[in-house]
């Protein structure tokens, strides 16, 4: 049932020692990087001066602006130490690159073993990674993840759809790595092909790389008839292996022995309590090459109360809830995209795509939600589409407290990506 059931089920007091000595371990190999020397030495932080994890708070936060400009000054190493290098997916400025060291490689790979062992995934799976195989984390990270796990590896890489079926037929695949949005999206190409997920020996689905619901969760488990588990990770900290779900389903384990966590409130930068859903804050415990400190990752989440079933010791965080950079301001009212989400996948018209455009017309902030809406509804008559129009826009509004237009569209006519879906167009100018 573990994979390292010494680490797993580690009890807290002796896992929070092993943290402190890692992180000790951690800032003296990152004081020989540039970066990370004169940012410590002006805070005044040695190994030394840590004498408990709350210490960990005298270190300077690391930002993706920091790994942006100072991009190789974050190497403890010679580059010819490294053996990969991995690019984050941001859709904003310049990419963040990460360098690997031989050793990195291994450990990452060891916690993702981890982590889909954990799901219940074993060496007699037959594993579809559908994710893309280039400077995206999420295929090679998966990839060398499920080679040491000693499942047999079908490296199908991003998009294809019809190919991607095939290649679940013609190898009996059990576990898929797919981006959620994209498994909703795949149901049209099964369904084209007169194939129904459900008839294919598939059990698990290890699903993340983008916020979703638990609604988009239910959704894909039911269609595709398995367990759906959502995998958290980005490529600063390794990429994915950060965090994941266990069978309780109850939140994602967070890999202490590897993390050290913080949840801060993003203005005061204050630590906050179990329950409260704040910045999710990262150092890394085991990485060599290219260890980050206290990495501010913009993502929103709280970690769980109480202690899991499964036994692991690790703290869970609940599902990332958004993003501190993506919230969006209509009219003065903040608002997350996961809201929207929320609202739209609860209801079962609904199809699986939508498309939030926000444009600004006479100095009012306009929101035009795009809704496929799924066939069965759609070939109702108009009265029955404008009563379901109505019941969205109050749905939204009772969310948002905003008025948005919707608008219904027949199913597959938004635009699908194979990567990470695009659900918000801002057309405001700046
Ligand atoms: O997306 C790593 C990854 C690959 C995770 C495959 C899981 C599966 P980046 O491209 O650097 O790395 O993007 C990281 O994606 O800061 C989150 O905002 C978002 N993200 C990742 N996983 C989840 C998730 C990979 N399960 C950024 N839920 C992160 C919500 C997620 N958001």
């Amino acid at each position: 049932m573990y994979w390292d059931k010494k680490h797993e089920t580690m009890p807290r007091p002796d896992l929070e020692i092993l943290q402190l000595e890692r992180l000790r371990e951690t800032l003296s190999v990152a004081l020989n990087s540039p970066f990370y020397r004169e940012r410590l030495t002006q805070a005044g932080v040695t190994p030394e001066s840590l004498s408990n994890l709350e210490d960990a708070r005298k270190i300077p936060f690391t930002t993706k602006d920091d790994l942006r400009s100072q991009g190789q000054a974050l190497l403890t190493r010679p580059l010819e130490e490294m053996v990969r290098l991995h690019a984050s997916s941001g859709t904003t400025g310049q990419a963040t690159v990460i360098y690997y060291t031989r050793g990195d490689i291994e450990t990452w790979a060891e916690l993702l073993a981890r982590s889909m062992y954990m799901t219940g995934m074993r060496p007699t799976d037959v594993f579809q990674n559908m994710m893309g195989y280039g400077l995206f984390t999420g295929g090679l990270g998966f990839h060398y993840g499920a080679e040491r796990l000693g499942a047999l590896t079908i490296p199908a890489g991003a998009g294809n759809s019809r190919r991607q079926v095939q290649l679940m037929q013609q190898f009996n695949t059990t576990a898929l790595h797919i981006i959620p949005s994209y498994a909703l999206y795949l149901l049209a190409t099964f369904e084209s092909m007169g194939v129904d997920p459900r008839d294919l020996p598939l059990r698990l689905a290890f699903i993340g790389a983008e916020p979703h619901t638990g609604d988009v969760r239910r959704r894909i488990e039911e269609a595709y008839g398995l367990k759906a588990y959502n995998s958290y990770g980005l490529s600063e900290l390794n990429g994915p292996g950060v965090a994941f779900e266990c069978p309780e389903q109850n939140g994602l384990h967070l890999w202490e022995d590897h993390f050290l966590l913080e949840v801060i409130d993003p203005r005061t930068l204050e630590p906050l309590s179990p329950g409260e859903v704040g910045e999710v804050v990262l150092t890394n415990l085991s990485r060599r090459g290219m260890p980050v400190l206290r990495y501010r990752t913009r993502d929103l989440a709280a970690v769980e109360p109480g202690t899991c079933p499964c036994g692991r010791s690790h703290r869970r965080i609940s599902r990332i809830q958004g993003r501190t950079d993506d919230m969006l301001i209509l009219k003065g009212v903040n608002i997350f995209p996961m809201q929207i989400e929320k609202v739209l996948l609860a209801m079962p018209e609904v199809g699986t795509n939508y498309l939030v455009e926000l444009s600004r017309k006479n100095f009012n902030d306009l929101m035009l939600v795009k809704v496929e809406v799924q066939q069965e509804f759609f070939q109702e008559d108009l009265k029955y589409l404008k009563s379901l129009q109505k019941k969205i826009t109050n749905a939204l509004k009772s969310e948002l407290l905003v008025t948005p237009l919707v608008e219904l569209v027949e199913p597959m006519t938004l635009p699908r990506s194979e990567g990470k879906a695009l659900r918000i167009m801002d057309l405001r100018d700046k």
